[in-house]
């Protein structure tokens, strides 16, 4: 079976791990969401796809969710001593190697997917990693200027990181996601898959962004495969991060049921909704989308393996 994934980073990482174990002797793509990309340091910084790869290919802090375990932080704390920010971003040692390789790698003219893929090589984490474009997209988030009276955008980590989504987001903004192009095998994978799954992601910042680059979301929807869901809204709340903060800027009320009608009928076939959600169910179903309730937490791989496992069944029963 070829399943792809658009993900985007700790929920998607860990969703991937559930389902890597559901479904040993599939044949997974990942089309990672590289709008969170920062360039700092004059090196590229993906982390999304890097959660994803250091988390299937064992070298994740657990608990964090990104980042390295074991990190120390001299070259930041060496930077800092020159005067040289920023400090709310937090890059430690053993990371650093492969934001340098990376950057190395595009300044010798390699694509952002061959350099994934290289960085595959290292961590083998027995999916098919693809960032969703080669092109750069960064999202910006425009809220209030603190210091002015108008607005101002800011790049999503400063926004998530050092703002921890404190303030208003009145939009969400994938710069460069219009002019963007699916990096190689993107379109490919979709075409050739039998099921898309959208794991509990933010619906935003991270799927969202991968449905902005032109083509994605008409080459999901024309693929003629069950598309299902697992919604990272869990009793009218996100199950973690702040996806209500950019879920507002769309306009777009915190519940399972609004995410499943914000990607719509048109692209979503099913979707599973949290058991205390199980009263949301009608509404999805209503709106066109089949849905069944289940419990979404993942709080250990036996957990998400179960999650994983009622997705493709949820696919299969679509399929008819
Ligand atoms: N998240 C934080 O909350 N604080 C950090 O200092 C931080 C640093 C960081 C460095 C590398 C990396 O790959 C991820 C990092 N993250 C950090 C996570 C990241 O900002 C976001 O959680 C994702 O971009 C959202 O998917």
């Amino acid at each position: 079976m070829r399943i792809v994934v658009l993900a985007g980073g700790i929920g998607g990482a860990r969703f991937l791990r559930g389902l890597m174990s559901a479904a040993p002797d599939a044949d997974i793509t990942v089309i990672g969401n590289t709008g969170d990309d920062i360039h700092l340091f004059g090196l590229k910084v993906c982390p999304d796809l890097d959660t994803v790869m250091y988390t299937l290919g064992g070298g994740i802090h657990e608990e964090q969710g990104w980042g390295r375990p074991d990190e120390t932080f001299t070259v930041k704390e060496e930077l800092a001593a020159y005067g040289v920010g920023p400090e709310w971003f937090g890059l430690g040692d053993r990371d650093f190697a492969t934001h340098i390789v990376r950057t190395q790698m595009i300044g010798a003219g390699y694509p952002l997917s061959a350099v994934t893929e290289a960085l595959c090589a290292r961590w083998q984490p027995g999916v098919r990693l693809l960032p969703m474009t080669d092109d750069r997209v960064e999202t910006h988030v425009l809220i209030d200027d603190p210091d002015g009276e108008g607005r101002k955008a800011v790049h999503f980590q400063e926004y998530w990181v050092r703002l921890r989504a404190s303030v208003p987001a009145h939009a969400v903004v994938p710069v460069g996601a219009d002019q963007a192009k699916p990096a190689p095998g993107v379109l490919e994978a979709i075409a050739d898959a039998d099921v898309v799954l959208f794991p509990p992601s933010n619906p935003v910042v991270s799927v969202g962004t991968i449905l902005a680059v032109p083509g994605v979301r008409e080459a999901i929807a024309d693929a003629g495969v069950p598309v299902v869901g697992l919604s990272p809204i869990v009793g009218d709340a996100p199950v973690r991060g702040m996806a209500d903060k950019v879920l507002a800027a769309v306009g777009v009320e915190s519940t399972a049921a609004a995410v499943a009608k914000h990607y719509g009928s048109g692209l979503l076939d099913g979707w599973l909704v949290d058991t205390v959600d199980a009263g949301t169910v009608g509404e999805v179903e209503a709106a066109g989308i089949r849905c069944r309730a289940i419990p979404l937490m993942m709080t250990d791989l036996k957990a998400t393996v179960a999650m994983a496992a009622e997705a493709l069944a949820l696919a299969e029963e679509v399929r008819g």
